[in-house]
């Protein structure tokens, strides 16, 4: 290592795997090229395709470099004090003329904990909480589950102690091998290779497929019926584990009430699965030693989203796999720092480290440090943000985020964004969001500045800045320390992310013990409370963390989709991920190497509804719901659910997102990206193939 001295070591900026990589500068002020860092603690120096492509995007051609307002309806390039004075001034008004409550903040998942932190308190000390981040229109129903049932809304468990312990995998909604590529190849797949049971309960077939021992192909939103059925041949078989439930947990009888004289069959039939796989999986993880439940989008997008992740609660609780190695419920957390953003309070109900808003004492603690008033009144979240522009809410400040292409019914989230009279888009590239903003503010990206970031498994680890691609670009962490002080007289004198990390200890009690020269290069895993504590690799060895320590059973029933397919748009639609793109596509859709190998969006169907319709595979199609239509490639699979269609939202010029559907899970606001009503129809010549 000591001839290669400018090799800096950093995380990858996609999933929150959290893998290491190392960064060397290039020939060329800003290029970065890729070198291995191979005792990276996650991934020992392995890397997916976007990994491995991510140096690509750094010094691309479409980098923001200037500060840009928009004038006469054109941009102009603009000084930082005149930007930076512009938004300052806007948002004082905006304030004197309506409250701080008309202002929204949405922080990212891309910046570090540092600067989602410095996010939220800008949100706060403008006197709202009215701040949120992507976790929004992701796992929020897990972390509401989570917290309201165990206590934490993180994954109860580590990568590796689940490779190490764990007898069955329980994988429902997740499609760990092309979404959170090294967990999986170096950690799932290899469990499983050694005999870890793997019951796959998933509309479709993926890569992730190729490890279940037993794939149920359940119709999309039935997850709630197909896990009552599971339980209830559990408690019918007597595999439920009595002295767990009897020493841990409340509410039992909730779940023996609602599934006393269950209809199985009927169950299965909602499902569109067989009642004897069904008994077979239940089964399997019943009478494991350690079985290790995995959730993702597949439950938490739906307007049943929080009940979902409770009946997987429901199912670990009853069974008694929480608290030890190879066991518990294990959302797979999406972006490099979401689970970081979420610790630090980006959320508009909870404060630095899960604490409530509504908590007189928490709020108490928090304002001796930053010596202003925090609101008592959880405020709004993202997508009810965007809803109310030219309403309620009439300024919006977005760090990192690209609700235009990220958000359900994209083309009303445009109309609403438009109603804004002040916002800002702080990002490294023009992105959809961005053409709308009255000011950008243009940020390093994820090479050229340090700090904090978090993964899915609770582990901070540092980032480095490896270079600095040439421009009038500011770090996101100088860009909001500068905007605190235009806007307040105290508590923004920053010197640097260590400064920052330093105040959000004070405030975050699950990170008080983590120091910067603890994390050395094998990060650590919260809570670690105290600079003596080493961190958890797992949650609940002892209790849970409820207000009396024990683990809440809710049961739950069958809600179906908000909208459901009819002779109109006869198709569930669905949307989800494919291992080669990201997102919104801001980044990955710029990378060489990615859009070389996936270029453009596409729509999977099945053969023989495929045959109905006269669609031939390659063929361009328009797919349309009662929101809107988008032109797309079709892919002819039996991958994909006969009734079901499926497609990406990775694409910026096929934008799947005009589809989807706004509704909303009651309790934790996420939208249903996994179900709505679609259609589709021949469109023009066949693609060349
Ligand atoms: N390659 C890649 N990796 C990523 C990302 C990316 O864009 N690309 N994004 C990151 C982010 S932000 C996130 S949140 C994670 C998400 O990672 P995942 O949670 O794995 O995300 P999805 O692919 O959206 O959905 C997961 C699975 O849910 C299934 N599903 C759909 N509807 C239903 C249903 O009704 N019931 C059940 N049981 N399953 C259903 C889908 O078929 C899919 O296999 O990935 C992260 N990693
Ligand atoms: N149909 C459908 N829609 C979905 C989903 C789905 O499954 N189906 N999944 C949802 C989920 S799980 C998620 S998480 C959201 C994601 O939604 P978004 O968070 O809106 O999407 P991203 O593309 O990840 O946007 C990240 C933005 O951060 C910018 N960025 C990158 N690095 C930096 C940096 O260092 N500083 C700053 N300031 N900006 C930076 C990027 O350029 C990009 O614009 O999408 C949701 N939308
Ligand atoms: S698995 Fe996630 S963190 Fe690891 S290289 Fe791939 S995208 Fe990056
Ligand atoms: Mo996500």
């Amino acid at each position: 290592m000591s001839n290669e001295p400018e090799r800096t070591e950093t995380i990858c900026p996609y999933c929150g795997v959290g893998c290491g990589l190392a960064l060397t500068e290039g020939d060329q002020e800003g290029d970065v090229q890729l070198a291995r860092w191979n005792d990276a603690p996650v991934n020992e120096g392995a890397l997916c395709i976007k990994g491995g492509a991510a140096p690509q995007v750094v010094n691309h051609p479409d980098r923001l470099k200037s500060p840009l307002i928009r004038e006469d309806g054109e941009f102009r390039e603009a000084t930082w004090d005149e930007a930076l004075s512009q938004v300052a001034d806007e948002l004082r008004r905006i304030r004197e003329e309506r409250g701080p409550d008309a202002v929204g903040f949405f922080a990212s998942s891309q910046v570090t904990n540092e600067e989602s932190y410095l996010v939220q308190k800008l949100a706060r000390q403008f006197g709202t909480n009215n701040v949120d981040n992507c976790t929004r229109l992701c796992h929020a129903s897990t972390v509401a589950a989570l917290g309201e049932s165990l206590g934490t809304g993180a994954m109860t468990n580590s990568m590796r102690d689940l490779r190490e312990s764990a007898d069955v995998y329980w994988i429902q909604g997740a499609n760990p091998a092309e979404n959170h590529v090294i967990a999986h190849s170096q950690y799932f797949r290899k469990a499983a290779q050694d005999g870890t049971f793997v019951v796959q309960v998933d509309p479709h077939e993926n890569e992730t497929t190729k490890d279940a021992d037993l794939h149920l192909r359940l119709k999309p939103g039935t997850d709630i019926p197909l896990l009552n059925a599971v339980l209830a041949t559990i408690l019918e078989e007597g595999w439920h584990d009595e002295e767990f439930v009897e020493e841990r947990t409340d509410h039992f009888e909730s779940l023996e009430e609602r599934l006393a004289d269950f209809d199985r069959e009927q169950a299965a039939e909602t499902a569109g699965v067989s009642l004897d796989d069904i008994e077979k999986a239940a089964e399997a993880y019943a009478t494991a030693e350690n079985g290790a439940i995995f959730t993702g989008m597949g439950m938490s997008q739906h307007t049943c989203g929080t009940d979902n992740v409770q009946n997987l609660i429901n199912l670990a609780l009853a069974t008694g796999n929480l608290g030890r190695p190879g066991t518990g419920v294990n959302p797979l957390r999406g972006q490099n720092n979401v689970q970081g953003t979420c610790d630090v309070g980006a959320l508009p109900n909870l404060l630095p480290g899960y604490q409530s808003v509504a908590d007189d004492e928490a709020r108490r603690t928090v304002e001796e440090t930053w010596g202003f008033e925090v609101p008592d009144e959880p405020g709004l979240t993202n997508v009810e943000i965007t809803h109310a522009a030219g309403e309620e809410i009439r300024g919006l400040y977005v760090v990192g985020e690209n609700p235009v292409m990220s958000e359900p019914n994209s083309s009303k989230t445009e109309a609403y964004l438009q109603e804004m009279e002040l916002l800002v888009v702080q990002d490294v590239f023009m992105t959809e969001t961005a053409e709308l903003a009255d000011v950008i503010l243009p940020a390093t990206s994820w090479a050229e500045r340090g700090g904090t970031v978090t993964n899915t498994d609770r582990r901070v680890q540092r980032m480095r800045a490896a270079t600095r691609v040439p421009g009038n670009t500011k770090h996101d962490f100088e860009i909001l320390s500068e905007m605190g002080s235009r806007l307040f007289d105290h508590g923004w004198d920053f010197s640097d992310p260590e400064d920052v990390f330093e105040e959000l200890r004070e405030v975050c009690p699950i990170y008080r013990g983590v120091t910067y020269d603890r994390l050395g290069t094998e990060g650590v895993q919260w809570p670690c409370y105290d600079e003596d504590d080493e961190g958890e690799p797992y949650l609940y060895a002892e209790s849970f963390e409820t207000e009396n320590g024990r683990g809440k059973f809710r049961a739950v029933r069958h809600q179906p989709p908000a909208e459901t397919e009819d002779d109109e748009y006869p198709f569930v639609l669905s949307t989800g991920r494919i291992e080669q793109h990201y997102n919104s596509g801001a980044m990955s859709t710029r990378s060489e190497t990615l859009i070389r190998v996936v270029p453009e969006n596409f729509v999977e169907i099945h053969p023989d509804d495929a045959a109905d319709l006269g669609v031939e595979d390659g063929q361009r199609v328009v797919v349309s719901s009662r929101r809107g239509e988008v032109e797309l490639k079709a892919d002819v699979t039996d991958g994909v659910k006969p009734g079901v269609i499926w497609s990406t939202p990775h694409f910026p010029d096929a934008p799947i997102n005009r589809l989807t559907n706004d509704a909303l899970d009651p309790e934790a606001k996420i939208p249903e990206y996994k179900a709505a009503a679609g259609k589709m129809e021949v469109s023009v010549e066949p693609v060349e193939k």
